[in-house]
């Protein structure tokens, strides 16, 4: 039947490789389950929860410093909405395409349902590369992609956010754009600054969460952080936060990473030696290499963090980073833990080493949830024209991705192994499942 149904999805979305990968991997795991509660199977609900509600694609022309005329394009997918407003982030990366957007909204439809809130899913982006581009031409572009976006989105319909290559600067000229164009202060976007309605905890909350997510795994077996060696790919918004909270936690960090390669401080960072990535990556937009430089360790060109001795790996750079290698070697080296910051950073081949070996594995939709849970938060304190401390944000998000856990040991308890991928998915789709079956043929 699985066999059956994918056959469909491959044909019907040809070439679409990455969301394939996304929806077989849900399938696997709800497919026994819809087979026991035929309502879902009446209603043809798998078939309908793969289809996007809408997907928006538009020209994104603007010009650079030179005076040239560049074009680039611009997507919105727009999942589904049962269970509230899209939402979800922008990437921008030139390796932007259809099946990564649709890949990325489907997972987030699930991850949204898993945080409790009350959140539709949806992804946008564009093909539009940042790397070596001015502010100027970063506002510009972001300027000529929200004069389309804007006619799409709204603060009850969808509320785009930050992804790779989205932060606070691209979400301030989205936001400017947006209100210029709308004459509205409403909390349409989320990541914004905590000046103009951003939430405290938001940049920190994809880390922090996937930490508290991991915490929690370890909790079930009677372990904790303290003390544990920890590979972190990436040196971006997830990557920095995973890290900070882990060192304030009493763990070592031994990597970082970025798309050129990855450094390995057997000495840990410290929060020190992270001010200093912050500041490479954020303001100077270098490279990590230039951090082996500086603390005078090893740097390996072109190559991720999974060849070295850790007790936990936390991929959060992008999309199958892990493969069955990858998975192997951590696996030799002891590792008993993976917490996905990234979305679907490991390759099917990875995850079924990882279930085989029965360690701790943490899938995004799941451990990647704080980030948009605290974007939920922020709607919230936009709604109600507040803005909550930090300690209570912090708090909040501790909640929610410890119910998150909870809704993955409903589902995902096998004997003696607790399988979160399949807990996830399971508690995901049904959230949103019965939503739709309460809704009709819509
Ligand atoms: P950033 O743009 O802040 O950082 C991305 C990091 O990943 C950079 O170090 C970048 O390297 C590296 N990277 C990007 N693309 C590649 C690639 N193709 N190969 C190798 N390295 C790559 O993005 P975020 O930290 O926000 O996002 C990281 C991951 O976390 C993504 O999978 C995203 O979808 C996911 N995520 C993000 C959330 C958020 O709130 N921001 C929430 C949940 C998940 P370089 O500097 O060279 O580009
Ligand atoms: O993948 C994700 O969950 C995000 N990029 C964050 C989405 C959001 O709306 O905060």
């Amino acid at each position: 039947m699985k066999q059956e149904f994918m056959k469909k999805i491959v044909e019907s979305h040809a070439g679409e490789v990455e969301f394939h990968q996304a929806v077989s991997e849900l399938v696997a795991s709800v497919m026994p389950y819809i087979k026991k509660n035929p309502k879902y199977l009446k209603a043809n609900i798998l078939e309908r929860i793969v289809e996007p509600e809408r997907v928006i694609i538009f020209r994104v022309p603007w010009v650079d410093d030179q005076g040239r005329v560049q074009v680039n394009r611009g997507y919105r997918v727009q999942m589904n909405s049962a269970i509230g407003p899209y939402k979800g982030g922008l990437r921008f990366h030139p390796s932007v395409n259809l099946s990564i957007l649709k890949f990325l909204a489907f997972e987030q439809v699930f991850k949204n349902s898993l945080t409790t809130l009350a959140l539709g899913g949806g992804k946008g982006g564009a093909n539009f590369d940042p790397k070596g581009k001015s502010d100027n031409e970063i506002m510009r572009f972001c300027q000529s992609f929200m004069t389309e976006l804007q006619r799409h989105i709204g603060p009850d319909i969808d509320i785009p956010a930050g992804d790779i290559g989205v932060g606070a600067r691209e979400i301030g000229f989205l936001y400017g754009q947006y209100k210029r164009l709308r004459n509205e202060f409403t909390g349409v976007l989320t990541g914004k600054g905590v000046n103009w309605g951003g939430s405290l905890i938001r940049p920190e909350a994809t880390g922090y969460g996937c930490v508290y997510f991991v915490q929690e795994m370890l909790k079930t077996k009677g372990d904790s952080l303290e003390g544990k060696v920890c590979a972190v790919s990436g040196s971006g918004n997830v990557a920095q936060h995973t890290a900070a909270k882990l060192i304030q936690l009493g763990a070592k960090v031994v990597s970082l990473s970025d798309s050129s390669g990855c450094v390995y401080d057997p000495d840990s960072f410290c929060q020190e030696k992270l001010t200093f990535v912050k500041k490479l990556k954020n303001i100077k937009r270098g490279r990590i290499r230039e951090y082996a430089d500086k603390y005078k360790c090893k740097y390996f060109d072109c190559r991720r963090p999974w060849n070295f001795k850790c007790d936990i790996a936390f991929p959060s750079a992008t999309q199958n980073e892990i493969n069955a290698t990858d998975a192997k070697n951590l696996i030799k080296n002891g590792c008993i833990c993976v917490g996905e910051g990234a979305n679907m950073p490991c390759t099917p081949e990875a995850v079924k080493i990882f279930l085989k070996a029965k360690i701790l594995y943490g899938p995004g939709k799941a451990a990647n949830a704080g980030g948009v849970s605290v974007s939920g938060l922020e709607m919230a304190q936009n709604s109600q024209r507040l803005s909550w401390d930090s300690q209570e944000v912090d708090a909040k998000l501790k909640q929610i991705m410890a119910k998150i856990h909870n809704q993955c040991l409903c589902y995902g308890k096998e004997k003696g192994f607790i399988n979160y991928l399949k807990g996830a998915n399971i508690a995901g789709f049904v959230k949103v499942a019965d939503a739709m079956l309460d809704q009709g043929v819509v």
